[in-house]
């Protein structure tokens, strides 16, 4: 049995968990400023949970192409308020952030289990600070840089890359004297990709995975990959898509999804989990 160990807690990845985002950005591009104020994003908190959301991460700086600059004391002032108030709800709290000295503030306010960075510990300090702390981290892979990302994305063999890439940040990690069973890597869908790239992702999973030795963690809900697709211009209207993403993904063997609607995405993993416990003969 895999277990995945984030600060206070020990999660079972036998079965696929749901993360459940909530975003106190107020130009984060699906929940448009709906969740920026404290109490909005505590219900919010409460309702993901309701939902069954296994962990809630928190993001206080939008990576979307174009999105105002967010200084590192902005960004802690609008995570920090709702850290302290959902992480004693009983649920792993997740951080989204790039920023060393964010992260620094949140652990040793002991608020967070886990640092989701999208940068994967690249900022400066960050390694070192958060292999001293006992959270879990989440390494996600991207080319360039929010901004200017999606402009020109290039690979050779994108599923080759990135699971180099993430294998190389896991050992780097493993170095720091990071325990194995405290990491999960990502292949970033959106974030430096095509629609192609990103399609190759997917198909390829299970081959990041083994490469990259930890269990995968992976975001696809509402990105524009599945707008592309489905020519559905309005994220909050891609629920359809972002769910058959989900399933998708732990189909081919992601541990833990992020999701917007955690609902829905816990209906269809647990309609799939029953039918794939019955042998084929039941089936038929
Ligand atoms: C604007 C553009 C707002 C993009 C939000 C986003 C991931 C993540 C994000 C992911 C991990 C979104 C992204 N995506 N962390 N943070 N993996 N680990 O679509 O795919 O939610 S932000």
């Amino acid at each position: 049995m895999k277990n995945f160990q984030c600060g206070r807690f020990v999660l079972d990845l036998s079965r696929p968990l749901v993360m459940g985002i909530l975003n106190v950005t107020p130009d984060s591009f699906s929940d448009g400023g709906r969740y920026d104020c404290r109490d909005a994003a505590i219900s919010h908190a409460c309702s993901l949970i309701a939902e069954g959301a296994d962990i809630l991460d928190i993001g206080g700086e939008s990576t979307r192409p174009g999105a105002p600059y967010v200084s590192p004391e902005q960004e802690l002032a609008r995570v920090l308020p709702v850290l302290e108030a959902v992480s004693g709800l009983g649920v792993p709290v997740s951080l989204d952030t790039r920023r060393a000295s964010v992260m620094r503030a949140a652990l040793s306010a002991g608020v967070v289990d886990l640092i989701n960075d999208v940068s994967a510990l690249e900022d400066e300090g960050a390694l070192e600070l958060v292999a001293r702390s006992g959270a879990g981290i989440c390494l996600m892979h991207k080319q360039g840089n929010p901004g200017t990302m999606q402009q020109r994305p290039e690979y050779g063999d994108v599923v080759a890359e990135v699971g180099d890439y993430l294998a190389a940040r896991v050992e780097l990690c493993l170095q720091a004297g990071v325990a194995r069973k405290r990491l999960l890597a990502d292949p970033g869908f959106g974030f430096g990709k095509t629609l192609v790239h990103n399609l190759a992702l997917l198909s390829g999973l299970a081959a990041i995975e083994e490469r990259a030795g930890v269990p995968l963690l992976v975001g696809l809900s509402r990105k524009s990959m599945l707008g592309t697709i489905c020519s559905e211009p309005n994220p909050a209207e891609r629920l359809g898509a972002s769910v058959a993403a989900a399933l998708e993904a732990v189909h081919r063997g992601a541990k833990i999804i992020r999701v917007h609607d955690v609902k829905e995405t816990r209906q269809a993993l647990q309609l799939w989990a029953a039918l794939n416990s019955m042998t084929p003969s039941a089936v038929s």
